[in-house]
């Protein structure tokens, strides 16, 4: 390496120190790199890991700065079935998680990693989630065997030296410890200690299941913080629409998934709404609390996006496409023969040749995909267009609606607006949505995933709507609560909704709600908009007539959509909320 000190920038504050004496001599790796976040040390691990085939170096004079990953073929996905809450009782961590006593986890996971970093390096990372100098940041420290989770850690994250100086000398850091071992599904496990702040992941190689920051601590721990603390670690983007007029109104939007949450926070208005400007805060998770004002505030606590590379083109999302034009690093995804990337919906017609995911060659004629359907680049938020200028708000910003969606081809309408606060929290905690390749397992079935927090959830999920009912007694201007969904199809199986940029009219509405200017009709569901309510001009090919079937609300299906809720409320009905069963019987009374 050229630079002998790099590496050596030791931490000073006790508590690290202790910890990482106590993990190095557990895992026995060869060699301690403390991580300090220069441009130096960036470029001496991506050209180490362009060195021993971890990184492929990309044509740099198209992609400058940009890199591709390929997982283990085994190791593709988020692993639901191998992630676990480790609290003293089963009932903490709630009928929706894996649970295992702390004890028995880490007698489990100790002859894993003991000597797990023979021969590697340990790479001590440490990091920030959200702006330095806000009072709901965290530090966070991951000592990894991977130098592909310190190069992605460094885009996610706010990362080395402004940790250090935002923790000083206190002991409240996430203590994430992160082994690769041989990347094999049957020594997997992302374990949770919400209690003592603490995470162990072992076997994966591969976004969510490493990069600590993110799910594991930002949402999971997060959530248990979260509700000990009086705040709320959602999944949830974050962004503003600035109007003609310059009205700013933040907004933030939970969507499991691959369901569209990353193209909705930096998506690009239509040609008719030339003069507004949507302005991104995050496009994954939200951590939000109750302001000195009466209003909720808003967080994004990550600094980059690790976003769906399917489906990523110019025309549905041109803010993406400039922002992974540079200093990225993709996972998965295919390569062509001078060294740029592709996947499945980034042009219509493929190249004739390329490099699959898995290094073996394609042509338009394989039978497999050329990318992973959950393929994904990892990019700087300073690269976007859109990137707000009040991200670094140590205050956040004020957020005045909240969002739920799913991805449901049939019997949910396009846009519904909730009655109050309690109707919303039972409209986020019944939501349902198909699964998708973001985590290993079928793909296409409907599920209850409340608040798209299903697999995020650090406790029990009965407590956490009790969190949620509560949070209004400390918000005096209650944000408003809607339901969207894009994906709802015809009989054909064709999108009703053209989606992207067309949604802009969708928030547009929900806006004009906020701000008492748009008109609405009560249905059983909750307020929805007549076509006379919704701007649909200047949309080619759509109709009054085709609005009104992507709003359709039918009785009977209704009915089984209640019924399929009950499954999650029986589940949870030890700690649900009473709240939330007489908002069933009044939604089934007035069907
Ligand atoms: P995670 O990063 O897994 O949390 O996903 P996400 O919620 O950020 O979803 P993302 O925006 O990456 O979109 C996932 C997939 O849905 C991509 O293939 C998108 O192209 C597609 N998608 C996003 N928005 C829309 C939409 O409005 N309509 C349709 N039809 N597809 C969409
Ligand atoms: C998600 O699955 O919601 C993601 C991708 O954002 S991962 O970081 O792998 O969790
Ligand atoms: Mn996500």
């Amino acid at each position: 390496m050229a630079n002998e000190n790099l590496g050596t920038r030791k931490s000073t504050n006790r508590h690290i120190l202790d910890w990482i004496e106590v993990t190095s001599r557990h895992c026995e790796p060869d060699k301690i790199f403390w991580c300090d976040g220069s441009e130096e040390e960036k470029r001496a691990l991506t050209q180490e890991a362009v060195a021993s085939g971890i990184l492929i170096e990309l044509n740099q004079q198209k992609l400058p700065g940009c890199y591709l990953h390929r997982s283990n073929p085994n190791d593709v996905a988020r692993v639901e079935q191998c992630t676990y809450i480790c609290t003293p009782s089963e009932d903490e961590a709630g009928p929706a998680n894996n649970w295992k006593a702390p004890r028995e986890m880490y007698a489990m996971l100790r002859p894993m990693t003991k000597g797990s970093m023979r021969g590697r390096t340990m790479y001590v990372v440490p990091y920030l989630m959200g702006p330095p100098g806000s009072p709901m940041t965290k530090v966070g420290i991951e000592v990894t065997d991977s130098i592909y989770v310190v190069l992605s850690m460094r885009v996610m994250a706010r990362m080395g030296q402004v940790a250090y100086d935002e923790l000083g000398n206190s002991d409240d850091f996430n203590r994430g410890l992160h082994c690769m071992l041989d990347v094999n599904p049957e020594r997997r496990f992302i374990a949770h200690f919400p209690h003592e702040n603490k995470i162990i992941s072992v076997g994966s190689n591969y976004g969510g299941n490493v990069l600590l920051g993110k799910k594991c601590f930002a949402l999971r721990i997060g959530s248990y913080l979260g509700k000990r603390e009086g705040w709320l670690a959602e999944h949830m983007l974050i962004l503003g629409v600035e109007s003609p007029t310059g009205e700013k109104t933040f907004v933030s939007a939970a969507f499991p998934s691959a369901c569209g949450k990353t193209n909705f926070a930096m998506m690009v208005p239509p040609p008719k709404f030339k003069d507004w400007k949507i302005w991104t805060i995050g496009d994954d998770i939200a951590w939000m609390k109750p302001g000195v004002d009466g209003r909720l505030y808003a967080i994004n606590p990550e600094a980059g996006y690790f976003g769906v590379a399917p489906g990523t083109n110019a025309e549905t999302n041109r803010n993406a496409m400039e922002t992974i034009s540079h200093d990225t690093i993709y996972t998965n995804v295919a390569l062509t023969p001078d060294g740029d990337v592709w996947w499945e919906g980034k042009t219509e017609t493929p190249p004739p040749e390329l490099i699959d995911w898995r290094g073996n060659q394609w042509t338009p004629d394989s039978k497999e995909k050329a990318a992973h359907p959950n393929s994904r680049f990892c990019a700087p938020m300073t690269n976007n267009p859109s990137l707000a200028p009040e991200v670094n708000d140590p205050n956040g910003v004020p957020i005045s609606a909240i969002i739920f969606g799913g991805r449901r081809s049939s019997t949910i309408p396009l846009v519904y607006s909730a009655f109050n606060w309690i109707h919303g929290v039972y409209v986020g905690a019944t939501m349902s949505s198909e699964t998708t390749a973001a985590a290993s397992g079928a793909v296409g079935q409907v599920r209850r995933d409340p608040m798209a927090m299903l697999p995020f959830c650090g406790y029990n999920m009965g407590e956490y709507f009790k969190h949620w009912l509560n949070m209004r007694k400390n918000i005096k201007y209650p944000p408003r609560f809607f339901h969207v969904n894009w994906f709802r199809k015809n009989e054909q199986g064709e999108y009703l909704w053209p989606g992207f940029g067309e949604n802009m009219r969708v928030l547009k509405w929900i806006i004009d709600r906020c701000n008492g200017r748009a008109h609405a009709h009560e249905t059983p569901l909750g307020w929805v908009p007549g076509p006379e309510d919704f701007d649909l001009e200047g949309m080619e090919n759509f109709s009054p007539e085709q609005f009104a079937e992507t709003q359709q609300m039918n009785n009977e299906d209704w009915k089984r959509e209640v019924l399929s809720t009950d499954e999650l409320f029986m589940k949870l009905y030890s700690h649900l909320p009473k709240e939330l069963i007489f908002q069933r019987e009044l939604l089934v009374a007035r069907l």
